[in-house]
């Protein structure tokens, strides 16, 4: 299932929010050309050392998490150039609105395991991203990119269409009866309402799955990590002001009054971010 890119042009986005309205998701193929994907995959194992340089095997073991790479932007550049993407920008300008924040980019290197054996972590229990059901109002939207071929082999996600906006949520049998697999080629995009309940697949593919997901929301809504402080000033301001928008750059929390009573043009958080 899928809106491909085949179609007219204009058409891709009106079927990409129709398809998430209706069933909570969509797929795009042939967003990333070959050469992007084997770059972002090269960046993605040498980030995954140098977070396990920084931080230490054990610690992140204790985490219990399969391969999930958090602030890679602050270990490579490359993961920047996502936040460019027209289409990303497309779909968040249309959901969540131009004034949005990145709430995370976390990478996944989804180890294979064998059958049976795979641990039964956070990831790939059912869950949406986030839980709040607003009257239908849609606060978060996810974009994923699927940097390896998704198969049910090699563990592409689990979705459970229809399942967005639901409140109470799907039951668990539903939840497990229903659940199919997004099966895509490197270099789509895999878009959702961030309240559809998903879970990572089973990887028993013998080679690891990768996948980039990003999570916009309103710019109200607190990010998994404060981007701004993470990557320094210099680093926010070197890149473009939408980039900036999007990692918080204007939507910053004031810490004292003579930040508070900056002119207009300085202030941390600027006027119209709702
Ligand atoms: O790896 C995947 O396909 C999904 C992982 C996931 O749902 C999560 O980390 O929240």
């Amino acid at each position: 299932m899928g809106v491909r890119n085949g179609k007219v042009k204009e058409r891709w986005l009106a079927d990409v929010l129709e398809s998430m309205r209706c069933l909570g998701y969509a797929v795009v193929e042939g967003i990333l050309g070959s050469s992007f994907v084997e770059t972002t995959k090269n960046a993605m194992y040498e980030v995954q050392k140098r977070i396990i340089a920084d931080l230490g095997k054990e610690r992140l073991d204790r985490a219990g998490e399969l391969g999930v790479l958090r602030l890679m932007m602050k270990y490579h550049p490359h993961f920047f150039r996502f936040l460019e993407i027209p289409e990303v920008l497309a779909i968040v300008d249309h959901t969540v609105s131009a004034a949005a924040v990145m709430h995370l980019q976390n990478g996944f290197i989804l180890p294979s395991c064998p059958k049976d054996r795979t641990p039964d972590v956070f990831q790939n229990r059912f869950h949406p991203d986030f839980r709040r059901v607003l009257n239908g109002y849609m606060v978060s939207v996810n974009i994923m990119f699927a940097i390896d071929d998704f198969s049910r082999e090699n563990g592409g996600t689990l979705i459970v269409p229809g399942t967005h906006q639901k409140e109470p949520p799907a039951d668990q049998d539903y939840m497990e009866q229903k659940a199919i697999a997004v099966t895509c080629p490197k270099g789509s995009m895999f878009v959702f309402d961030s309240t559809l309940w998903h879970a990572a697949g089973v990887n028993i593919s013998g080679k690891d799955r990768l996948a980039i997901n990003h999570q916009f929301t309103r710019s109200y809504i607190k990010q998994q990590i404060d981007y701004v402080r993470a990557l320094g000033d210099e680093v926010v301001l070197a890149q473009n002001p939408r980039t900036q928008q999007l990692l918080g750059w204007y939507t910053r929390v004031v810490t004292s009054l003579n930040e508070y009573y900056l002119p207009q043009e300085e202030r941390l958080y600027r006027k119209g971010q709702g």
